[in-house]
């Protein structure tokens, strides 16, 4: 056994000050010394820190982090020490499952899915296929997605396929497309290593990227460190590292950014010559922040117009800085559009595209890029434009189809609106994968009500029983992550290969043969009558090529890229291509941006209502390469706490756990350190109203309620925060999931769902 160090009590290990290169650091944790090992990369977030997985006798006995990686230099964090233990757990789902008057039974894999097949040619009969949906995920593999992609697309031909995603990095894709004309995040980790500042709005990075935030603190330790500003309403691990943490009311980011360009502009800390020759709205966006007084800010966000001054100061003097944003901006009010005043801000001081200076629209799940990029959500593959005919042309020809039959009259259909139809019954048949959206979806009574429908007809694909599984009338037992091979995309565009270690439990097959078979069996075929997926698709290997041709000439390219490629190195940033063979570190180097309106991926939205522009009205607007500068004026939460329900509930993630805990909660070190939710308050409330940390609260929203242990301090007044990690699959009875009480309700442009806020009240339940 081997355990270089105590990531639980540690959570970011000793610390190696410097400025531009990352020392090395390999962190290990092994049961047993391993026979050999496997090159992987870690799926337990968006960071992809390079991981090796050690194998004894055909069972995963540990990992260790890879030395040679550039995400992290050999550094893991708690749940990549310890997440793999799920792997082997007892409850692993190991045959597939046919509901049987009202049971979950046992079945064959022929069984399962002929019933899928005869279900799918019943329902296309007498609804076509626009009855079946998909529900899928951002923790699967690229080539698992883009199977699915085809099938959906090319195959059934229906518009209904999202990820959960949209509840993830929905905003990312959006406010990149807004700013720049395409997805992709401009910068590359590296930037880390030599930048002057650091900006995070509404991440919590210290929980949620620990390696990512372990280079950070190892700047910090180092000289000339940078200066952090964190923007985030909660007293975090990574606010109480800051130069200056502006804690904002939940639901005001626009007011607070708005505010930071006014006065960058006022100071005249803006690069007019790059505003010019790079972008366009400059006159309008001033206008609109220029209403951004710091006391009117103050007034409206609680946060200091001293402390706005202050770090408008550091934002505006760096030479170079990174800005980050995740779900405090992606699930809050006008998501994109603040968002989208990141991008304006690294516009506004040429601070794009160069080393040092990058954005991250951060993503959260380890795969969600690739759903995005394979368009297993609601965009096309390769960053295509579904308004665009050629763009339809060029999927159409690789995929051997007329391209009437790749939907494409209007957007495809986003998660919550999927989720819509299933519960008004015009989709019949959902197949959900890789995801536990009866945890994690807004408001799980209404979902519970919509899933247990007579007439929708449910197949969920897990490695594991879960709350969802549980209602499933199909149940396919997945391989994961260590049993199959596949590769998949970061934050930072590295491209790692995971390979296959070990053999999935049972009869569990990978997500990759499951959608490859079901095609077979739908018999789906091309305009020439030649199968759709099967005689060129026998391997992940066989997808990964046909990927690489989706993507020649786009932005995301991958075709200098190959399985041998990557398994001799440890991480490849796209583009990847002839011009470009060992990757790429910086996008936009030329100040040149992928708007042009044959090359762009979206014609772009009204940030206020979300209504889509058409070609006619791009063409007029057609920046050419220019990047967009964007802005909206303040609007308020679609839920305020009243009297009735007088408190803020704003939800999210703890360090030791992901997500539903489907993994974490299965490793037993993880599990101990967070074993249950709670409910955070801040000191005067808990006093007003009587409770102590431990004492049981009763939180209730207009939607539902839960029971959760008190926890004082460390958060402002008026707000409540619970986890939204504890389901029911390993604790059913007390009501906990944090999304009993959330909203359904979603940003107008990325339409991902409002999780950081609704209006609750609070009562301290006697023992
Ligand atoms: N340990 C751990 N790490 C993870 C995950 C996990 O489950 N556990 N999940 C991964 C995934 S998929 C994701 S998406 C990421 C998410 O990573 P983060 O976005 O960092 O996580 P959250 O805790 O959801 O939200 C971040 C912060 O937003 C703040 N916030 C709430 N409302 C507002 C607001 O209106 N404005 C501002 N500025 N801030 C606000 C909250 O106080 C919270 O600290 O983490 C990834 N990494
Ligand atoms: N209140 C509130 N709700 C939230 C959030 C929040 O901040 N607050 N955050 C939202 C965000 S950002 C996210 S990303 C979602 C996450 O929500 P979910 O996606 O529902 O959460 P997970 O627990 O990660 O579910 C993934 C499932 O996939 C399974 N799985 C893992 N690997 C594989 C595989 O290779 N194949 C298959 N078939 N299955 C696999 C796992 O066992 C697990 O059951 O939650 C969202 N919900
Ligand atoms: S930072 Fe993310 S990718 Fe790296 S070890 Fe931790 S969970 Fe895994
Ligand atoms: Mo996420």
């Amino acid at each position: 056994m081997t355990e270089t160090r105590d990531s639980i009590k540690d959570i970011w290990g000793p610390r190696t000050g410097y400025t531009g290169q990352w020392p090395v650091r390999v962190d290990e944790q092994t049961t047993e010394t391993p026979d050999h090992w496997v090159q992987s990369a870690c799926v337990l977030c968006s960071n992809g820190c390079g991981i090796d997985i050690g194998v004894k006798d055909g069972r995963i006995v540990g990992v260790r982090g890879r030395a040679v990686d550039r995400t992290n230099y050999g550094r893991l964090g708690p749940k990549g020490l310890n997440g793999w233990v799920a792997n082997q757990s007892p409850d692993r789902l190991t045959k597939p499952q046919i509901r049987r008057n009202g049971k979950l039974e046992d079945a064959t894999w022929d069984e399962a899915m002929e019933l899928i097949v005869s279900k799918s040619k019943q329902i296309i009969k007498e609804h076509t296929s626009g009855a079946i949906g998909f529900y899928t995920s951002g923790q699967m593999f690229l080539e698992e997605y883009y199977a699915l992609a085809i099938i959906g697309k090319a195959g059934l031909g229906t518009p209904h396929m999202d990820g959960n995603t949209r509840l993830c990095t929905a905003t990312a894709a959006a406010a990149l497309k807004v700013s720049f004309g395409t997805d992709g995040q401009p910068g590359s980790y590296t930037d880390l290593d030599t930048t002057e500042a650091v900006l995070l709005v509404g991440h919590n990075m210290a929980s949620q990227q620990t390696v990512l935030w372990a280079r950070i603190l190892d700047r910090l330790a180092g000289p000339n460190p940078p200066k952090l500003v964190v923007i985030d309403p909660r007293l975090t691990f990574t606010a109480e590292k800051a130069t200056v943490h502006l804690a904002p009311r939940v639901g005001t980011n626009i007011p607070v950014m708005n505010g930071l360009l006014r006065l960058l502009i006022e100071a005249g800390h803006i690069d007019p010559a790059y505003i010019a020759a790079h972008t366009v709205g400059f006159e309008e966006l001033k206008k609109i922040v220029d209403k951004w007084t710091p006391e009117r800010v103050e007034r409206l966000t609680g946060v200091p117009a001293d402390k706005l001054r202050e770090a408008a100061n550091i934002l505006g003097t760096c030479k170079t800085l990174v800005s980050t944003a995740l779900q405090g901006v992606y699930q809050s009010m006008q998501a994109t559009a603040a968002a989208v005043q990141i991008n304006n801000l690294h516009l506004l001081r040429g601070l794009i595209g160069k080393p040092g200076a990058g954005i991250y629209q951060m993503n959260g799940q380890p795969t969600s890029q690739n759903t995005r990029e394979c368009g297993a959500d609601g965009d096309l593959p390769a960053f295509r434009n579904w308004g665009n005919p050629d763009h339809i042309q060029q999927l159409a020809d690789l995929w051997n189809v007329h391209p009437d039959q790749i939907p494409h009259w209007s957007p495809p259909t986003h998660a919550m609106q999927i989720w819509r139809y299933c519960e008004t019954g015009s989709i019949k048949m959902l197949w959900i994968s890789g995801t536990n959206p009866l945890v994690s979806l807004p408001d799980l009574d209404r979902v519970r009500k919509t899933i247990e429908k007579e007439d929708l007809f449910v197949i969920a694909q897990d490695a594991f029983p879960t709350e969802t599984t549980k209602y499933a009338d199909v149940v396919l037992p997945a391989a994961i992550w260590g049993e199959k091979t596949g590769c998949f995309t970061n934050v930072d565009r590295t491209v790692h290969i995971s390979h296959k270690a070990i053999d999935p439990p049972g009869e569990a097959r990978s997500d990759f043969d499951i959608f490859v078979d079901y095609s077979r069996r739908m018999d789906f075929r091309g305009q020439d009558g030649s199968p759709l997926l099967t005689s060129t698709w026998q391997t992940t290997e066989d997808a990964f090529e046909a990927w690489k041709k989706c993507t020649k000439g786009r932005p995301c390219d991958y075709t200098g890229m190959s399985y041998a490629k990557l398994s001799e190195g440890s991480g490849i940033q796209w583009p990847c291509n002839e011009a470009h063979p060992d990757g790429t570190e910086h996008l936009y180097t030329d100040g040149v941006f992928n708007t042009q309106i044959d090359n762009c991926e979206a014609y772009g939205h009204d940030l206020e209502t979300g209504a889509p522009h058409t070609h006619d009205d791009y063409k007029l607007i057609d920046p050419k390469g220019k990047a967009f500068l964007k802005g909206v004026d303040y609007e308020v939460p679609h839920e305020v706490p009243d009297e009735a329900y007088p408190l803020w509930l704003t939800t999210g993630r703890l360090v030791y756990h992901f997500h539903t805990r489907t993994k974490t909660g299965r490793s037993k070190a993880l599990n101990d350190a967070a074993p249950d939710s709670y409910v955070q308050l801040a000191t005067e409330d808990a006093a007003r109203y009587g409770i102590v940390d431990g004492d049981m609260v009763e939180v209730t929203s207009r939607r539902g309620r839960v029971l959760e242990p008190a926890r004082v301090g460390d958060i402002e007044p008026g707000l409540v925060f619970i986890p939204f990690h504890y389901g029911y699959w390993d604790k059913p009875g007390r009501p906990r999931a944090a999304n009993e009480l959330t909203i359904t309700e979603w940003d107008p442009v990325s339409k991902q769902p409002h999780y950081k806020y609704a209006a609750v009240r609070i009562r301290k339940v006697l023992a």
